[in-house]
């Protein structure tokens, strides 16, 4: 390590260190900085710029952070107050975007965790969109259609106050689809007295909506790890897949891996997975999930030659040769990449944001396991959400094969830069390096044009 090496990495450190500081038990939100920061070491080193302009001390510190009381009644009459949350990470490249997460679990820490992610990941994708991300700890499982719209309307009645189609443009996440950005949708114009559609995206195709986003994150994975492997003259033909998450990430990321050839083994829930030998059937989880809103274990009621596993961890002892988390985050721990390498996995790409934890991450890539990271792995959900913007602005729909072939086109951008940059700066094949660089470049770059804001 020269001179410049170590500097750069004392910085780092110094900025992570603050960062743990200033944002104590916030463990998600560390992990994100600490891989993120620990990649620019390189870059930092190459361009002392981004030290004089205190570049990393302003990226981890979000515009915004607002926090909100969320009131609604039951269906028994009971008040209920959940909490809600939007961070407005960063704008120096176009208006916040990012989605919405209902999950009991969200709080600030994984609200900021994923808005910093996807300030790079939007950054990737080359379209002009800022981070924000945002959400509530209120839990959609066993609610009615009403309980989910009063909640919503309540949600979206402060929200609105914050977004708009130039300044933050909100999109779906775990726990909100489309049902929920239509009633989200309702409520702002409603409040807002007009037919402001860019403000949303994921709608509806009959107010709005882009044809193909439902499909976007799935499909952009499956052309991301495709882009991987024919990269070392492999395919997903013929090859034994597992996805996590039976949710909309994974339905998709499903539906696009059996379409190239691969047999897709097994899916799961919070609860457990199934394993299918003879391969999921698509039809039936997308009917229990989509449509019933029923937990996967009624897979094998259907099928009764698939397997039901109470636990979705152990999901990962399953051999493959293609991994595709499409969950959450951590779901892939130290133990289950070790196991998953043992069982010959020659590719894992994160759907979801996030999935694998750090020493996870170093399994994969000491053992030459070809690993899509999550900020370009799954950036074709947001990028077509832009494309839904720009449709939005043109008043102007495209059709489905024209929205696809953009984000197969995006996709295989993102993995070009991304291994570009990961050999310019000393790590070949390094996606994790070369994404969180190629990110940043753009970022930080806009950032000292725009001066110290
Ligand atoms: P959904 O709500 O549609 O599905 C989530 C799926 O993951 C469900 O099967 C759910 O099971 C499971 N799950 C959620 N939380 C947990 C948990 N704590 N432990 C185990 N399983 C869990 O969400 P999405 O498919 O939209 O999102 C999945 C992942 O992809 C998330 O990490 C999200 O941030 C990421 N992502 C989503 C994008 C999008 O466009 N939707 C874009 C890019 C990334 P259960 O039903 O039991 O809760
Ligand atoms: O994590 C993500 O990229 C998303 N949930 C999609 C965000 C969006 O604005 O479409």
């Amino acid at each position: 390590m020269n001179e410049a090496d170590v500097s750069a990495k004392d910085y780092v450190q110094s900025v992570y260190e603050t960062v743990v500081k200033r944002n104590p038990h916030e463990q998600e939100f560390h992990q994100a900085v600490k891989e993120i920061l620990e990649s620019l070491v390189p870059v930092i080193s190459k361009h002392p710029k981004y030290i004089e302009h205190g570049i990393l001390e302003r990226i981890v510190e979000p515009e915004r952070l607002i926090t909100f009381r969320v009131p609604w009644v039951d269906d028994q009459g009971k008040v209920q107050v959940n909490r809600g949350f939007r961070v407005q990470f960063n704008s120096v490249i176009g208006p916040y975007k990012g989605g919405l997460r209902f999950h009991p679990s969200v709080n600030a820490s994984i609200i900021k965790f994923l808005g910093f992610e996807q300030t790079f990941k939007n950054s990737l994708t080359g379209q002009p969109i800022g981070g924000g991300k945002g959400g509530s700890d209120f839990d959609p499982k066993g609610k009615s259609d009403g309980e989910i719209m009063r909640f919503t309307q309540s949600f979206m009645t402060e929200l609105s106050k914050y977004i708009g189609p130039d300044t933050d443009v909100p999109a779906g996440d775990i726990g909100v689809g489309a049902r929920e950005i239509g009633f989200m949708f309702g409520q702002y114009r409603r409040l807002r007295g007009g037919h402001e559609a860019g403000v949303l995206t994921g709608k509806g195709i009959g107010y709005g909506g882009s044809l193909a986003r439902t499909e976007a994150t799935g499909y952009g994975a499956v052309y991301f790890v495709n882009e991987m492997l024919q990269a070392e003259g492999l395919s997903f033909e013929g090859s034994t897949v597992v996805v996590s998450g039976s949710g909309n990430v994974a339905i998709y990321a499903i539906q696009k891996a059996t379409q190239l050839g691969a047999k897709v083994v097994a899916c799961s829930d919070s609860n457990g997975y199934v394993y299918d030998e003879k391969g999921i059937n698509l039809d039936t989880v997308r009917r229990l999930k989509e449509e019933q809103r029923a937990r996967i274990s009624e897979y094998v009621k259907e099928h009764p030659h698939a397997v039901y596993v109470e636990g979705c961890e152990k999901i990962w002892t399953i051999p493959c040769d293609i991994a595709l988390p499409c969950a959450t985050q951590n779901e892939i721990d130290v133990n289950s990449a070790k196991l998953l390498v043992e069982n010959g996995v020659k590719a894992v790409g994160e759907g979801a944001n996030m999935p694998t934890t750090l020493d996870g991450i170093d399994v994969f890539l000491s053992n030459k396991v070809l690993f899509g990271p999550a900020k370009a792995a799954n950036a074709g959900g947001v990028a077509v959400s832009a494309l839904e913007m720009s449709q939005n602005s043109m008043r102007y729909s495209w059709h489905f094969h024209e929205v696809d072939d953009k984000l197969h086109t995006i996709m295989k951008n993102i993995y070009r830069n991304s291994v570009q940059a990961a050999e310019e700066y000393g790590y070949p094949g390094n996606l994790v390096v070369g994404a969180n660089i190629a990110g940043f470049i753009k970022v930080a770059d806009a950032m000292i044009a725009q001066g110290v804001i």
